[in-house]
């Protein structure tokens, strides 16, 4: 098998979808400046990676269906050797049909010329409308010129869809050769978040932990992460999405991470969290029994079938009771799940989708109602509580706490298999591993 055919069979699988008469536009989006003359490293959008496998910026796919029959074509940034020398190679128009297994390729300058004659008798233009801004102008002109055609006798446009719904859903189930690759962007975050806590110590700044992780996703395959890393001591880590990771680690701290490494393309998300010194106070590991608890009550739920928003109703029930008894809430559980009281410790959701982006694609609704997991699908849960040094309505003892425990799971035909396991995650497992793996 061509190591392309994949990429052919979704493009194929995609078409079978759509309207008759229609042209799909993917792009794989530009480079952004960071300062100056320095680029982000680019990352090609995940739906034009699904479809091509083709990682070059300023690359746009074209599908065209047409009587049934599916065409392909791709505009592409032309070979340029001196452009080549300083910034990379290209794969230039002519190498592009044999190498991508498509039918024709343009350079991209052509793409608002070339990309309207192959409008000729289509109907329906799909592009994502989460771009649609990136694609308004050259949309409007082809509509344009193409109204203005209709009048020499062509059909004219009559219809730009949204390609999100279709294309997403196909995201959204994971084929076998996809999940052996989440597997595997598992396992190299589990080896990352082993080396976090092998790193950690009182008095390294975050940053410092997260090299140490990053080199270990790096050294087991993983040449990216999957998003931003978060390394956060203490009080830190009751800011949500804390990346600045530039604060010193103090003795009696715990601290959370939430990282992924990035394997072939597709996401790993797992957080942890571990005391600096490798033991946990009493207070700290009441609530950390507490969140661990409440990630087994959901893990032991996931099946086909089972709606997305009762994990979260699971997580909120346990996490409720917990703080009942810890007494950080007082009040009829029922009560208190009812007036959100639970909302200023834990106010986000204990799930997401997970795929080629962290946040994967893919509805969590149908029609209003909340959607059945279903085997193929691959999700996180991770619920957590966070007590800020500023929450003076709670007893001092668990202030400047945050708490978050993070798995990847996928759905299978039986029930479900978390496929970030292998890391220590009692409080016990987690002191005993410190002890024995911390110089
Ligand atoms: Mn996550």
């Amino acid at each position: 098998m061509k190591s392309n055919a994949i990429y052919t069979e979704r493009r194929q699988a995609l078409a079978a979808q759509l309207a008759d008469n229609s042209v799909v536009w993917v792009a794989s989006g530009a480079e952004k400046i960071r300062n100056r003359d320095v680029e982000y490293a680019f990352r090609p959008a995940s739906d034009f990676y699904y479809l091509t496998g083709f990682s070059e910026p300023d690359a746009v796919l074209m599908l065209k269906k047409q009587l049934g029959k599916l065409t392909t074509g791709l505009f592409l940034r032309p070979k340029d050797s001196e452009k080549e020398v300083w910034q990379g190679r290209r794969l230039g128009v002519e190498f592009a049909p044999q190498q991508l297994n498509i039918d024709q390729a343009w350079e991209i300058s052509e793409l608002v010329d070339t990309g309207f004659s192959l409008l000729t008798d289509v109907k329906t233009v799909y592009v994502s409308f989460s771009e649609l801004p990136d694609w308004m102008e050259t949309l409007s002109e082809w509509v344009v010129l193409h109204k203005a055609n209709s009048r020499k006798g062509d059909e004219s446009i009559q219809a730009i869809a949204d390609l999100d719904p279709v294309l997403h859903e196909m995201r959204l189930i994971k084929s076998e050769a996809e999940i052996a690759i989440l597997r595997q962007a598992a396992r190299v975050s589990v080896q990352g978040h082993l080396s976090a806590m092998k790193s950690v110590a009182s008095e390294k700044f975050e940053y410092q932990v997260q090299a140490d992780m990053e080199n270990t996703f790096k050294q087991r395959g993983a040449p990216r992460v999957a998003f931003n890393t978060i390394v956060a001591g203490g009080d830190n880590a009751c800011v949500l999405h804390y990346t600045e990771n530039t604060a010193k680690i103090h003795n009696g701290d715990l601290v959370l991470v939430d990282a992924g490494a990035e394997f072939g393309g597709y996401a790993g998300d797992i957080t942890s969290t571990f005391p600096a010194n490798g033991q946990f106070t009493r207070y700290q590991a009441a609530l950390y029994e507490l969140v661990l608890a409440t990630q087994k009550a959901v893990i032991q739920q996931i099946q086909p079938g089972i709606l997305f928003e009762e994990l979260q109703k699971i997580a909120v029930e346990n996490l409720t009771q917990g703080l009942i008894d810890l007494g950080i809430l007082s009040g009829k559980r029922s009560v208190l799940i009812e007036d959100e009281a639970y909302k200023p410790f834990y106010m986000h959701g204990v799930s997401h989708w997970l795929g080629m982006d962290v946040h994967d694609v893919g509805a969590y609704k149908k029609a209003g109602q909340s959607r059945p997991l279903q085997a193929g699908m691959v999700l996180t849960v991770e619920p957590g509580l966070y007590l800020p040094k500023s929450a003076s309505e709670v007893a001092e003892v668990y202030r400047g706490i945050g708490i978050r425990i993070e798995e990847d799971v996928l759905v299978t035909d039986s029930g479900c298999e978390v496929l970030t396991a292998g890391l220590p995650r009692t409080v016990a497992e987690i002191e005993r591993w410190m002890m024995a793996n911390r110089h």
